[in-house]
């Protein structure tokens, strides 16, 4: 077996997103984009020689292609050993989990998360450090420049290698393990959830419906749901992974996983209804005819965290991302704990993790973690839930009530205009920026404007700054509306506006979000001039 050295050019667009590098397979299919990109990688990470990589994919279209070629070019840029999961598929907790446990140098995932998947879907490769996070933004924009001035790549001349045995294989100077892709994932829930008391709540007759969407956390749901904790046969829906997840958009939420919905909402409604995405990181929280929202979540989670045994000694602290409801500052001020506020995207959370000041990490975009790994983690969030469930003996919905009876309801929704022209949604943010000043101090209907910015953070850890990361509109009484672009699309802009108002009074809790946001909504689109400037009249998914 020799290693080849391809001579290559530089492709202009290999610049990470808000969850590494996504675009439709058939780019990645493209004449050595994928391997410009691994070699950048590696080009940036200058991992020592003899160094172990974890690498793992959600199964999607072209992840077994593009494995075997990143485990070649792994053993041709000297790495000396590869933990893969069998058939190649690790989630993306999971691989985070195997990073940590084994001490890798880092891990390759390959992911769209809840993109669609097959061949005219979309694909894509994230870098993971050896905390088991994502790189941070200084690591993506050496790959990124890196990609720009790519003139050749590194690859063993070999055969393919079998990734559906467990077991060792010799690639060159390189050993390939095939790993379970399951067992050490469910080992370290075991270490942090009460899977005594979810069996016996499951065996008092709880019933529950877990929608995989067939994608990759199907394995692990069986595994660790009707497995170890005893939940009858078909608890789990939607449990076989599929290359184009049968066809559907992975992506947990009111609009995409309607087959739960219907189920949690109609006649034999389960007691709990949850569901994951692509790549297993997001989670939906269903009670029975009830959504709660992943701001609420992440509130109820913190608020309940020492029922759970990972938990019992506290919380060090929370962190949220910026378009996240405040509902999580609200119980961080009673437990008397910080709540720090990142741009959007998990990679921000990793330094604050690392150096001990959060605990409990959540965004609005369905989802939650904690410093068990250091990823976002759908199935982690579910376990936490049956176990608050377990201990509390109440449904879902009078838990989330009882929340907002006592921290006040963080009202919440979002609006997501997607697949726009690139130009009009710039046109529209660029409106908003333009607006900043006339805007402030201004009274639009009841609502007074305090303030206008776009977020930046500095990272209270390594004092790294991130500019631009959304414009927000905040008003006096707490209520705000904020605007963003997506950083994990394919195709033309999305946009996306973040709509919440606080609500102290309990009578006014049982409104629908919609009804009670119809205000700010109405803000939202005269402020930007959304509809004149895009064509647009409403939303495709609201949340
Ligand atoms: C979206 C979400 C963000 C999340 C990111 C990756 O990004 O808003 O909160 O971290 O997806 O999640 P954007 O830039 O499209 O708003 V996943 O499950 O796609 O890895
Ligand atoms: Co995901």
């Amino acid at each position: 077996m020799s290693v080849r050295i391809v001579a290559t050019i530089p492709f202009t667009d290999q610049k990470p997103g808000t969850s590494g590098l996504r675009k439709k397979v058939r780019v990645f299919q493209a004449a050595n984009y994928l391997e410009n990109f691994v070699q950048s990688i590696f080009d940036s990470i200058a991992a020592p020689r003899g160094s172990t990589l974890t690498v793992g994919g959600d199964g999607r279209y072209y992840n077994r292609e593009a494995i075997q070629i990143i485990l070649k070019m792994a053993a041709a840029n000297g790495f000396g050993r590869v933990l893969v999961g069998q058939g190649g598929i690790l989630s993306t907790p999971a691989a985070s989990c195997v990073i940590r446990k084994y001490q890798t140098f880092g891990g390759i995932v390959l992911s769209a998360s809840h993109n669609p998947g097959g061949p005219d879907g979309d694909f894509g490769i994230k870098y993971n450090i050896g905390n088991g996070g994502p790189a941070p933004e200084k690591v993506t924009e050496a790959i990124f420049a890196r990609s720009k001035a790519m003139a050749e790549y590194r690859i063993l001349d070999a055969a393919d290698i079998p990734l559906d045995v467990i077991g060792e294989t010799r690639l060159g100077d390189m050993t390939v393990q095939v790993i379970d892709p399951v067992s050490d994932y469910a080992e370290l829930m075991e270490t942090l959830f009460d899977f005594g008391a979810i069996r016996s709540l499951l065996a008092g007759g709880f019933r529950l419906k877990f929608d995989a969407m067939h994608a990759v956390t199907g394995p692990y749901a069986r595994e660790i749901i009707e497995k170890r904790l005893g939940a009858p046969a078909g608890s789990v829906m939607n449990a076989v992974p599929l290359p184009d997840f049968g066809n559907g958009h992975p992506d947990p939420n009111l609009t995409y996983a309607h087959e739960l919905v219907e189920i949690v909402y109609g006649a034999a409604a389960p007691d709990f209804g949850a569901a994951s995405d692509g790549d297993g990181d997001r989670n939906m929280i269903l009670g029975k005819g009830f959504f709660v929202t992943p701001s609420d979540s992440l509130a109820v989670l913190a608020a309940n965290a020492t029922l759970a045994p990972g938990y019992r000694n506290g919380l060090a602290g929370i962190a949220r991302s910026m378009p996240t409801s405040a509902a999580a500052d609200r119980v961080a001020q009673a437990l008397g704990v910080p709540c720090y506020e990142t741009p959007t995207g998990w990679k921000f959370f990793g330094n604050l993790m690392d150096a001990g000041k959060v605990t409990l990490c959540g965004e609005e975009s369905f989802g939650t973690g904690s410093d068990h790994v250091r990823e976002k983690d759908g199935l982690w969030a579910v376990l936490f839930w049956l176990n608050i469930l377990a201990v509390r003996r109440q449904g879902v919905e009078a838990i989330v009530r009882e929340h907002w009876a006592r921290y006040g309801r963080n009202v919440y929704s979002r609006h997501d205009y997607e697949g726009l022209p690139t130009e009009s949604a710039n046109g529209v943010m660029q409106h908003l920026h333009d607006s900043f000043a006339v805007l402030t101090g201004s009274q639009l209907g009841s609502y007074k404007v305090v303030f206008c910015d776009d977020f930046s953070y500095i990272d209270p850890i390594d004092g790294s700054v991130s500019t631009g990361q959304g414009v927000r509109i905040g008003f006096g009484d707490g209520s705000r509306i904020v605007f963003r672009l997506s950083g994990t699309g394919t195709e033309g802009a999305t946009l996306r506006i973040y709509l919440e108002a606080y609500e102290p009074d309990v009578s006014k809790h049982h409104l629908d979000a919609q009804v009670a946001l119809a205000e700010l909504i109405g803000i939202a689109l005269q402020v930007s001039q959304l509809r004149e400037r895009t064509g647009r009249t409403e939303p495709t998914v609201i949340t």
